[in-house]
């Protein structure tokens, strides 16, 4: 079977963790993601995270190093998210409801979608260490 990447980006500046509040599927409506997307044919995982970001935020990044566990979603995708950083631009929702920055100390109380929840402890990890 193919397996299909799906990339996400944890981005932290000054402490806080940037978090898109998703508008579909009705499913994940309203809830809060590490935002990215599908990796397309041709394309690196760090290149259509690249692309992803500029799609949805309107920013230009540089993929770092992984964050978490892969995650296994249903049809054969799988999750990945790495530590990335702004190179320009300022965020701003595209394609989200909205975007906001949440500390470590905010971040158990957000509704994020089920498959990022995952990955808290390793989000509270590096917020506090930044
Ligand atoms: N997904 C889950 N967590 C995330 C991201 C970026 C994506 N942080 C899931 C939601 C969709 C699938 O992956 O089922 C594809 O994502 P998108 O292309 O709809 O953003
Ligand atoms: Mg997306």
């Amino acid at each position: 079977m193919n397996v299909c990447v799906v990339v996400a980006a944890a981005i932290v500046v000054d402490g806080r963790l940037l978090l898109a509040q998703r508008r579909r599927p009705a499913a994940l409506d309203g809830l809060w993601e590490l935002p990215g997307g599908k990796v397309e044919p041709g394309e690196t995982p760090t290149d259509a995270l690249r692309r992803e970001l500029r799609e949805e935020l309107d920013i230009e990044t540089e993929a770092g190093e992984r964050i978490g566990v892969e995650v296994p979603l249903a049809d054969g995708l799988v999750l990945r998210a790495y530590l990335t950083e702004i190179v320009s631009g300022i965020p701003r929702a595209l394609d989200h409801a909205a975007i906001g920055w949440f500390s470590a100390a905010e971040l158990p109380a957000v509704d994020l979608v089920p498959n990022d929840r995952m990955w808290l402890p390793d989000l509270e990890r590096a917020l506090r260490a930044s």
